[in-house]
């Protein structure tokens, strides 16, 4: 799926601003045709979350609108015309004029519907989008499951450690098309000795024949090759002499544009290869490693909402930490990030919203299914074309019902939601393959969780709280539990390991001597453990430290304030201890290194 541009045939209009809103928890606004405009609207900001936004909407998730009012310019009469939702959390449905256009289910990802028609040309259009992030046990991720917790038990009511942020987090936009136009473009890029090589395949909206055009250009160079469409498919394959690789250190990338007579669309190259040798994941058949962090789309006030200034900044930092990678936990970023990462050089683990799956009945575990391979579907058209991207994540910390985690040994033998995990995680893997080869494919595990669930992964990414959940306080013996633990899942499989996980909660501020929990020492004490054990281990190909910074979580006994705090920086992004730890590691050990030591080991 493209990313809408603005260029010489095409157009867009961001709806971003303030749009007119307002709650319908009896679900009368369809009946009564609010999607003509609200009586008693109140003013909310496009994206946002609508739970920080109003103190008395903080814990609403259920049905909501959105109206807006706009002209389209005149100068579009004659294009094609397409609504786009950048993320309507959990389920949005799209109404132009009072004409219901289309719904679409599954936060975190685009989705447009064509309104060409609908649309008036001399008059203020309405725009009215009805949103509702309801908790439930079939949704992907899924909220309001029956569970023995008690006194343990969140809310709102998740299956997930995150606020169930709802609402329109992207921009709405709308776009034009010429009548036949490129639909789709995909890029594989290949390195042949000094060359870097391209296969694209262009696809246009119908099965015409057509005659168009392919060019990659930057620096100097410019390499072009004839598109011949036949029944709407062109393929063209380009060689680019001494290319300029695209790496994390040297994020460079090229344009390429794909052009028919009618149509034309720009997009930003990396030439770049992703594999797996051994121990080792290979960027442009080199040992890579990719250190950073899990994170979370979280701010005061946007909520999930798109903050452009929050996500320079973010990257800021995680550079300053000496971060090169992290991971989309627990579902997709917006594109605008994605867009970043390729610019400023960052290792992308791409994750869909399956966090927490589990599997406890047949029925449910089908519901579910049909939703993650949507959301990889999805996922794959949107992100495929990205440097940055280098692996497919398709669940977090999928869990069997028998999971202990205070008998992690403990076997899950005679539970059947073993066997029903690995089929539905087997389905996903595959499809996430069979969609891309050209990237490696993962899920992260759960401590305690089924080792044969990792076995289709090209790489085995592990969360683990040794010395937080488990042996917290006694990090000697948490360290050593860490190490042989390690060894045993490199013994096991025999490939490249990332720690997606590993933190402590620290309260910013709270110092300790010695260092127990919750201070900033002990976090420090923590993360340097982990990275010291990981230093001594080849095969560990990553380390992201569970979290970038402090996010809003749901309230419970284990969360102060709502927050998760294992944050290496508040949520107002104010460095705790740790973060200088990272940044030690990271950056000031890196630069005294005398020799590329990763490039010898290769
Ligand atoms: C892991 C989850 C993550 C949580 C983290 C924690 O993957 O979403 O926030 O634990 O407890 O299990 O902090």
């Amino acid at each position: 799926m493209l990313y809408p541009i603005q260029n010489d045939v095409r157009n867009k209009l961001d709806l971003s601003g303030i749009w007119d809103f307002k709650i319908d928890p009896d679900e009368v606004g369809e009946r009564d045709g609010w999607f003509n405009g609200l009586a008693e609207a109140r003013p909310i900001a496009v994206p946002g979350s609508w739970n920080e936004q109003y103190e008395d909407l903080f814990n609403y998730t259920d049905l909501s609108w959105y109206v807006k009012q706009t002209f389209v310019p005149a100068s579009w009469c004659g294009q094609r015309v397409f609504i786009r939702v950048g993320s309507a959390c959990y389920y949005g449905t799209v109404y132009v004029n009072g004409v219901k256009v289309g719904e679409h289910e599954g936060g975190h990802l685009p989705f447009a519907f064509e309104i060409t028609d609908t649309i008036k040309w001399d008059a203020e259009n309405v725009i009215a989008i009805s949103v509702e992030n309801t908790l439930k046990p079939t949704r992907v991720p899924a909220g309001n499951m029956t569970t023995a917790l008690g006194p343990f038990a969140s809310f709102p009511r998740t299956t997930y450690d995150f606020f169930p942020f709802a609402g329109l987090h992207r921009p709405v936009v709308l776009y034009t098309v010429p009548q036949t136009y490129i639909e789709d473009v995909t890029v594989v890029t290949g390195i042949d000795g000094a060359d870097g090589t391209l296969a694209v395949t262009a696809r246009l909206n119908e099965s015409a024949a057509a005659q168009g055009e392919v060019t990659l250009s930057g620096g100097a160079r410019t390499v072009k090759a004839r598109l011949s469409f036949k029944d709407g498919v062109a393929e063209a394959q380009l060689t680019v002499p001494n290319a300029h690789l695209w790496s994390d250190t040297d994020p460079y990338l090229y344009d390429l544009t794909v052009q028919t007579d009618r149509d034309r669309y720009t997009l930003k190259v990396g030439i770049r290869t992703i594999a797996v040798q051994g121990q080792h994941i290979l960027l442009n058949g080199k040992p890579v490693q990719l250190n950073g962090f899990g994170r979370h789309e979280d701010f005061f006030a946007s909520g999930k909402g798109l903050n452009l200034p929050l996500l320079v900044k973010d990257y800021q930092l995680m550079r300053w930490t000496g971060a090169n990678a992290y991971r989309t936990s627990h579902y997709p970023y917006s594109e605008e990030e994605m867009q970043l990462a390729d610019r400023e050089g960052f290792l992308i683990i791409d994750e869909i919203p399956a966090v927490s799956l589990q599997f406890e009945s047949d029925e449910n575990a089908a519901e579910r299914l049909r939703m993650c391979l949507q959301q990889i579907d999805e996922l794959v058209a949107r992100d495929k074309n990205h440097a940055s991207v280098v692996m497919w994540c398709v669940a977090n910390e999928p869990m069997p019902s028998s999971l202990n985690l205070a008998n992690l040994g403990a076997s899950t033998s005679g539970d059947p939601s073993v066997v029903r995990g690995k089929n539905f995680l087997d389905t996903l893997l595959h499809r996430a393959r069979e969609l891309d080869p050209t990237r490696l494919v993962t899920l992260v595990t759960v401590m305690g969780g089924p080792q044969n669930w990792m076995q289709e992964c090209d790489v085995i990414c592990m969360n683990r709280y040794w010395g937080w959940y488990v042996m917290g306080g006694e990090l000697d013996k948490a360290l050593a539990s860490l190490e042989q633990e390690l060894d045993g899942v490199w013994e096991q499989w025999h490939k490249p390991v990332i720690m997606t996980e590993f933190g402590a909660d620290t309260m910013a501020g709270m110092h300790g001597h010695p260092n127990v929990m919750w201070t900033e020492e002990y976090q420090a004490d923590f993360i340097r453990g982990h990275l010291e054990v990981a230093g001594r281990k080849e095969y560990v190909a990553g380390m992201q430290v569970w979290n970038f910074a402090d996010f809003a979580a749901v309230q419970s006994i284990m969360r102060v304030g709502g927050l998760n705090m294992k944050g290496v920086f508040t949520r107002m992004r104010t460095p705790k201890l740790a973060a200088h730890v990272l940044r030690e590691f990271w950056v000031q050990r890196a630069e005294a290194a005398p020799v590329d030591a990763l490039e010898q080991a290769g």
